[in-house]
This record gives structure tokens, C-alpha cells and sequence, in this order.
């Protein structure tokens, strides 16, 4: 750019700034007030949480199978981006129309403030950390205008631009006009506008800092405070026997540590729910609403269950599935208390924040180990899985049936009602399928020719793996060795060494087949709309 450009667009950029220093500011400040009340009060959580909703739910799948963990981080990453390219358009266009800009502004505020409003966890005071942010933003906004040389004087310019005595001659070569004194400092002064920038902006990120700090710091304080302490189990698990493994160094164990569980939810901030105002209510098709609490729960006969909890969206080979022993109590022992109408075909679970699962009565009311679990090996549930109470049924995707934060199970029919993921193009009822993974070797790893083993899981929970095959390059598919089963519900890992492979590349491929005949599917699908199908083929080096 040529220096008279780069002049020209000086008063352009201000506004620029401006316009980005303001919105910051007011995603900021709503953001700090909001870990006073509740997180989800947050503007910019509100936001985030809304565009999730709103996503294509290619989009969503996408974000899950692909970036998995990080999915949430690049949102934040890709809010901020376009984030700031609005709000420096709205700062540039307020130098020659800065009512229409502020109209702007304050018109993407009340976006804002009704998107917090629509989240299922807010109340009409949790309006307040957004209307602070957007009073405090257009505060900014419009002194940093009138700091930047004002649009209003730009329309109508001062008669005789004159040079500013603060300025550096040469850093302020074409001063703006301005439309008069500002206290203790002069618009359109370089120097004015960049210390106000720089408050701003200092100010923005002790908010945001201060604001991630109280909320780790009134987290711990929270869980300090409610120590919900487990009953003993009136139905402990069997102990998990060593032959449950296979003990080849690179298969992960075979119950998933808590803070290895994967995690897949729609929350961006995770709800806070105590166990003191926790309930759970039974309504609709039920001939008596049932309601209990926390402390009526936990003096149930609990029982403790391993179960493999699987997501849709694992890709193939992929690490959306974990086990863990639960503590909780049957459902089926839950709505026997409200007595289901006979019409009823589903229970549609909601969380506090608004997700719902619709899950077939008949997986809630059969003989498996459904749970409203309020363990996880051998702890309460993580906050991230769902304290203080979940839902964990044998042989379903977590989409239909893990809901997390539950609080509500309301008994209906599949053609009266749907679920968050079922809205978007999922399968109603979400059965696992037969699947398999290949864990070791690991793709592209080199192995010594007199070592090679192959080893991984399969699962296909409440019907059980009745075998493993895999197949070297394109041979014949071989029968492995499978680990003891543990439960039809949980995973079971299997291994095969394999002897005389020649050195060089090679590429295995794994399938699975359940007790119930169903071999696994090896056409390649995406996992829309129930779970992807292939099988996991990896390459591996022998040398
Ligand atoms: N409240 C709530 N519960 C939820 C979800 C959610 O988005 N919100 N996601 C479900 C999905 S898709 C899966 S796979 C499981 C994952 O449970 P986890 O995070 O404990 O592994 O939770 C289920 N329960
Ligand atoms: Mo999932």
C-alpha cells in the first residue's frame, strides 16, 4: 500500500478497531459477570451454544468425527474470526454513518441477549451479564469513534484541517478532522486513540482471564462443597478377570480410565448441576408422575454394571467408545413406579440444557442393565459426564440414550415426538453395530518380522463378539484369539501373532461378527444416519 493510501484508510481502520475493541469488549464483560450467575448467561456462550444448534448437522458430524475433542476450541476460534470481521465492518461503516453502526451494534446485542434468553438453563436475570457487556461495548464503541475522528465530522468537515500538537509529525502526517474537544485528550490524535485502544483492550482480556479463572475457581469450590459421597453398591460388578485383556502393550485397558473416557455432547459449557437441586421427573404416558431427588436416589438399592458406551459418529477405527463400571439405579425398576400406558413406545430423556434422547421403552424396560447411573468407576460421575445423574443403556448409541445432566424422563410415542440428534437426520432408534479396531500395530509403525502381533477390540454391546477375523494384505481372513468375554455389554479385545510375514509394507484389515450372526458391514458408509460401516485396515512395516 502506497503511504497516501495508508493515509486515507488511517481514520478508516480507527473505526475498524473500534468497532472490534467494542464487541470485544461486550463478549468480555458479559462473559466475566456471567460466572456470577451461571455460564450459560454468557453472551458469547449463548452464542456458541446457538450456533452448534443451528449447524448443518454435516457440519456437526463433521466437527465430531474429524476434530473430536478440539472441536470446541476451533468454534471459539472460528467465532472470533468472523466475529471480528463483523464488528470491524460495523466500527468502519460508523465513520460516515455512526448511527446506523451503532443501530448495528446494538441490534447484534439483542441477538445476543435472545440467544441466552432461548437456552434451556437461563432465566430473565441472566440477562443482566449481556446487558452490561453491550452498555459497556457501545460506551467504547463511540469514544473510541469520537477518538478516531469523528464520522459525523467527517460528513461535515471542520473547515481548516489543522495539525495536532500532540502528534509526532511524521506518525501523524494528515490529521482528521474532528468534531470537537474531548476531556483530556484530543480526537483524532493518534496518541489519544491509541492509549484509549490499548485500555480497551487490556480491559477485554482481564475479563476474559478473570472471567476463566473464577470459573475454575468456583468449580472447585462447588465440588469441593457438594462431595456427593456413593452408597455401597446393593449389586456389586464382577471384578474384571485378567483374562478380560490381552496385554499387548498399545491395546488401551480394558475399562477406560474417567479422565480417558471420551467425551461428545452439545454443551459448550458444561451445566453446573448440583445434587441438592437436582431431581429427576418421570411424566407424560405414566399413570403417576414420579418425581425423586438426589438423596432418595442414592438410598436405592444401586447396582453396578460394565458397559461399553459407544458414539455414532466414531469414525471407523476410531476412539468414541470407552467402558466403564456404572453405579445407578435400573430404570426399568423407575418407571415401574409410574406405570407406563400401555400406547407408550419411548422415553424422551432431557438434560437441563435442553438435549433430549428419544430411547425405545422396551431397551428401558427389558432385562438389561439400563441405568440412571450416578457413578463412574468407583466416583461420582465427572462433571464433563454428567453429574450428578445420567442415563446408560446396554446396546444403544450414546445420541438415544447416555443423556447426560438427565432430569427428566418423559414417557411417548415415536410418532408423536423426536430428539435433539433424531431432528437431524439420525436413525430414531440407534442400534450398535458390530464393529472392530485394529489397535496394534500402529498405522505405519515398523515391526521386527519375528514380533509381529496384531491386536485391537470389537464390540457389539448387548448382543456379544462371537469372533474376530483379520486378513494380511489380501489373504485369507484369519480367526484371532478372543479375549474372555466380560459381559455382552462391554468390548472384548482379541490379538493374533502372526508368523512368517515377509519384511517390507503389509496392510491388515479386521471384521467382527456378533452372537447373533451379524457379520460386520465392510461397504464403506458415512456415519449419518446410523454409524459409519467399513472395516479398519491399517499398513504397517515389517523389517
Ligand atoms: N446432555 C447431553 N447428553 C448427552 C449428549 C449431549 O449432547 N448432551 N450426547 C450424547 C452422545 S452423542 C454420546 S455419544 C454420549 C457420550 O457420553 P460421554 O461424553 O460421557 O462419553 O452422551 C450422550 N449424552
Ligand atoms: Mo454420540
Amino acid at each position: 500500500m502506497d503511504t497516501a493510501l495508508l493515509r486515507r484508510t488511517w481514520g478508516l481502520r480507527r473505526h475498524a478497531v473500534a468497532g472490534v475493541l467494542a464487541a470485544a469488549l461486550l463478549l468480555a464483560i458479559g462473559d466475566v459477570v456471567a460466572r456470577f450467575f451461571l455460564p450459560a448467561a454468557s453472551p458469547l456462550v449463548a452464542l456458541g451454544s446457538t450456533v452448534i444448534e443451528f449447524a448443518p448437522p454435516a457440519v456437526q458430524e463433521m466437527a465430531i468425527s474429524v476434530l473430536g475433542p478440539l472441536n470446541k476450541p476451533v468454534l471459539f476460534l472460528g467465532m472470533g474470526l468472523v466475529g471480528a470481521a463483523a464488528a470491524a465492518g460495523i466500527g468502519a461503516i460508523g465513520r460516515r454513518r455512526p448511527l446506523i453502526a451503532s443501530g448495528v451494534f446494538l441490534g447484534v446485542a439483542a441477538v445476543l441477549l435472545v440467544a441466552v434468553a432461548r437456552r434451556p438453563e437461563t432465566g430473565a436475570g441472566d440477562l443482566l451479564p449481556g446487558l452490561l457487556g453491550a452498555a459497556v461495548g457501545l460506551a467504547a464503541l463511540l469514544g473510541l469513534w469520537r477518538l478516531a475522528g469523528s464520522g459525523a465530522a467527517a460528513e461535515h468537515p471542520a473547515p481548516e484541517p489543522h495539525a495536532d500538537p500532540d502528534a509526532d509529525p511524521h506518525s501523524e502526517p494528515h490529521p482528521e478532522p474532528h468534531s470537537g474537544p474531548w476531556p483530556g485528550s484530543r480526537p483524532g490524535s493518534r496518541r489519544a486513540f491509541l492509549a484509549a485502544a490499548s485500555g480497551a483492550t487490556a480491559l477485554a482480556i482481564t475479563c476474559f482471564a478473570v472471567g476463566r479463572s473464577i470459573g475454575a475457581f468456583g468449580r472447585g469450590v462447588g465440588e469441593r462443597l457438594v462431595e456427593l459421597v456413593l452408597p455401597q453398591p446393593a449389586r456389586a460388578a464382577s471384578p474384571i478377570p485378567a483374562a478380560a485383556s490381552v496385554d499387548v502393550d498399545g491395546v488401551p485397558p480394558f475399562i477406560t480410565p474417567n479422565d480417558d473416557f471420551y467425551r461428545i455432547d452439545t454443551a459448550l459449557v458444561v451445566p453446573e448441576l448440583e445434587p441438592g437441586e437436582w431431581s429427576l421427573r418421570i411424566t407424560g404416558m405414566v399413570e403417576e408422575e414420579v418425581s425423586l431427588d438426589m438423596s432418595e436416589l442414592l438410598d436405592l438399592p444401586l447396582e453396578e454394571h460394565h458397559v461399553t458406551l459407544t458414539c455414532v459418529s466414531n469414525p471407523v477405527g476410531g476412539d468414541l467408545l470407552g467402558t466403564a463400571t456404572w453405579l445407578g439405579f435400573p430404570v426399568r425398576d423407575l418407571l415401574a413406579r409410574a406405570r407406563p400406558l400401555p400406547e407408550a413406545d419411548m422415553v424422551l430423556s432431557r438434560s437441563v440444557d435442553g438435549f433430549t434422547a428419544s430411547t425405545p421403552l422396551e431397551a428401558l424396560t427389558d432385562e438389561r442393565a439400563s441405568l440412571l447411573a450416578v457413578g463412574m468407576n468407583g466416583e461420582p460421575l465427572p462433571r464433563q459426564h454428567g453429574f450428578p445423574a445420567r442415563l446408560v443403556v446396554p446396546g444403544l448409541y450414546g445420541y438415544v440414550s447416555a443423556t447426560k445432566w438427565v432430569v427428566e424422563l418423559h414417557l411417548t410415542r415415536f410418532d408423536q415426538d423426536t430428539a435433539y440428534w433424531t431432528d437431524r437426520g439420525w436413525d430414531e432408534k440407534g442400534p450398535v453395530l458390530v464393529a472392530s479396531r485394529i489397535d496394534v500395530p500402529r498405522p505405519l509403525a515398523t515391526v521386527p518380522h519375528d514380533e509381529v502381533v496384531v491386536a485391537g477390540t470389537a464390540w457389539a454391546q448387548h448382543d456379544g463378539v462371537a469372533a474376530v477375523e483379520v486378513r494380511v494384505d489380501d489373504g485369507d481372513w484369519q480367526e484371532v484369539e478372543l479375549a474372555a468375554e466380560v459381559t455382552v455389554d462391554t468390548w472384548r479385545q482379541w490379538r493374533l501373532p502372526l508368523d512368517g510375514v515377509e519384511p517390507g509394507r503389509h496392510a491388515v484389515t479386521v471384521r467382527a461378527t456378533s452372537v447373533s450372526g451379524d457379520l460386520q458391514i465392510g461397504e464403506r458408509r458415512d456415519p449419518i444416519p446410523n454409524a459409519a460401516t467399513g472395516h479398519h485396515r491399517i499398513e504397517f512395516q515389517v523389517e
